[in-house]
């Protein structure tokens, strides 16, 4: 049968649409597809919440792609392990407390697990604000990653959701767009956005689990959005924090939904 351009673009429209009305309200929103965000989303698709992941950019991934200076392993430390062995992720043991993996297939792991145990990505998509209602964040504020990158004055979309983590790295964009609408209210010793200190990242990963938590209600930050919420140090080329922060992130939010 001749193939048929009209229904080609008609399937990619249909199916889109169905799968962005049908993530119009979830469980848990999840802003930013590195590390963190990933597993928090497996973790969640897989316990059978609805969860939906927005990522700015094309790409899913974050900083791991690259795993140091475009050295492209990833560190991760013997508590982290686990999270390989869940998602199916090839590792060697370097020596003591050190285990590395390819960071394209770890990347490319996490993204297809998460995906079929349930979690729906966006791609291309920047949560620009969030909804509050007043004093609690109840969902994003949607709109066009190129609409952002153009500067073209275009409303954005909305979507509810129970929960919202801010997965967005070190930028912590979103609580930054919340700390904005409520200066002084967010859960920290100064009720703003603290910034992430200098490398450490000993401290830095111990301090990415304690941090991961909420930090306004409804928004919980995982990765290291949290350290930069809190300021904690950045820990540098190490995952294990962001893996396991991910994880965290999703355990505490179970016992809430
Ligand atoms: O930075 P990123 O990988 O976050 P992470 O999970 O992991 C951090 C590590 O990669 C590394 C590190 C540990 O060694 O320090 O940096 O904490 O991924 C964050 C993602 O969020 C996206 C951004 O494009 C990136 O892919 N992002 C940022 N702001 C927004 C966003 C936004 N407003 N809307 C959607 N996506």
């Amino acid at each position: 049968m001749e193939l048929n351009e009209v229904i080609i673009t008609k399937a990619i429209i249909d199916r889109f649409y169905a799968k962005l009305k049908d993530n119009l309200e979830t469980d848990v929103a999840i802003v930013g597809g590195g590390p963190s965000g990933l597993v928090a989303g497996y973790y969640l698709a897989k316990a059978g919440k609805k969860v939906a992941l927005f990522e700015r950019k094309l790409s899913i991934g974050g900083g791991m792609w690259g795993g140091g200076m475009m050295f492209n392993e990833i560190v991760v430390q013997e508590a982290a392990v686990h999270i390989f062995d869940e998602f199916g992720v090839r590792y060697q043991k370097y020596e003591d407390n050190y285990y590395t993996s390819d960071s394209v297939e770890t990347t490319a792991s996490l993204t297809a697990k998460a995906v079929q145990a349930g979690l729906t990505i966006f791609n291309c998509m920047t949560a620009e604000d969030v909804m509050m209602r007043p004093d609690r964040v109840i969902g994003l504020v949607l709109n066009w990653s190129p609409v952002e990158m153009a500067g073209l004055h275009i409303d954005p979309l909305a979507m509810r959701s129970n929960f919202v983590i801010d997965a967005t790295g070190h930028d912590t964009n979103v609580v930054r767009v919340v700390h904005k609408k409520v200066p002084g209210k967010l859960d920290t010793p100064d009720g703003k956005v603290e910034g992430e200190k200098s490398m450490w990242s000993d401290k830095a990963e111990t301090l990415t689990l304690d941090n991961t938590k909420e930090v306004f209600p409804g928004l919980y930050v995982a990765g290291m959005a949290a350290n930069a919420t809190f300021g904690g140090p950045r820990m540098g080329p190490i995952f294990g924090g962001m893996l396991l922060s991910g994880e965290k992130v999703a355990k505490d939010l179970l016992t809430r939904l």
